[in-house]
């Protein structure tokens, strides 16, 4: 299979300038040449188009820099649709997390019974009237259910784009209440840190993995590197302890890589800006190159 690197070079979703130089950062640490190690064209598929700063507004407190974000995963969710439609696998690089309200919706145009992996120290459930802060990146999964703005929900298409019983959280342990309540009543599968310690990551994914698989024709990674230990990762925008580490982060990648029924995987919230050095992009960078190394391994990629 031959990947379609997609980069998304956006911050709208969140108020700290710095996840648009997300993709950049990525490039600058080796992206081009991992792909090329794994037998890729050192190319970029697409870019996600993005709003000039001056043409976005906070405007509502409750939906911050709405039209930003807007544009950005409508045109997110065009270039996945081709790169599915092409046979390709889409590697996205953002950008904050709301670029995957584009991302779930242009995997779904082909593939109805859509399952996601999140792996992410927070639940990104809340809706305008649920979230604490306006951000937008704290939505793409109630998004996804169908609750929330209309005019994020429409994205795609105006069916709802995910099934709460095909969606997985690894490593969750930052809920907000509205989160939690949403989290309950649909009856979303979670796997949090005392489960990833007391069962093991290993157990944890496979369990996942199989569960996904019961329902749903094809699945995708979203890989938010705030899942990540804060020790690990200090440029990113929303760090919570008491993480995940390296060893069981490889797992999840392995995991994933080793079913065909994988079809996408996004890397998103990488902040240079937030940081010394560019040791957030150079993580990301060495984590892509084991997912295609794993997929290499399981003849998914040639
Ligand atoms: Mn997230």
């Amino acid at each position: 299979m031959n990947i379609a690197y997609i980069s998304v070079p956006y911050r709208y979703g969140q108020g700290k300038p710095g996840t648009e130089h997300g993709p950049a950062a990525v490039e600058e640490a080796g992206l081009f040449e991992t792909l090329a190690t794994h037998g890729q064209e050192a190319v970029r598929y697409g870019e996600a188009a993005v709003l000039p700063e001056d043409a976005v507004r906070e405007e509502d407190a409750k939906l911050k820099r709405l039209e930003g974000v807007v544009h950005t995963t409508n045109d997110l969710q065009l270039l996945v649709r081709d790169a599915l439609s092409e046979k390709r696998f889409p590697l996205l690089v953002g950008g904050d997390h709301s670029m995957a309200i584009g991302t779930i919706a242009g995997l779904r145009r082909s593939i109805p019974r859509l399952g996601a992996i999140w792996f992410d120290a927070h639940g990104d459930l809340n809706t305008p009237e649920t979230s604490p802060t306006g951000n937008i990146h704290g939505m793409p999964l109630a998004v996804a259910l169908g609750e929330g703005h209309q005019r994020l929900t429409e994205i795609g298409g105006t069916d709802v784009k995910l099934q709460p019983e095909h969606l997985v959280f690894i490593g969750l342990r930052d809920v907000d209440p509205g989160e939690q309540e949403l989290i309950d009543r649909l009856g979303i599968r979670v796997y949090d840190m005392e489960a990833i310690r007391t069962r093991g990551m290993e157990a944890i994914m496979k369990e996942a993995i199989a569960y996904l698989n019961e329902t749903t024709d094809a699945f995708y990674l979203s890989f938010d590197m705030d899942g990540l230990d804060p020790s690990l990762v200090e440029g990113t925008g929303t760090r919570v302890a008491d993480g995940v580490m390296l060893e069981d982060a490889q797992t999840v990648l392995n995991s994933c890589a080793e079913q065909e029924n994988f079809i996408a995987a996004e890397f998103v919230e990488v902040n240079p800006l937030l940081e010394e050095g560019n040791g957030t992009a150079i993580l990301a960078n060495a984590l892509i190159g084991n997912l295609l190394q794993a997929m290499k391994n399981q003849h998914l990629v040639k």
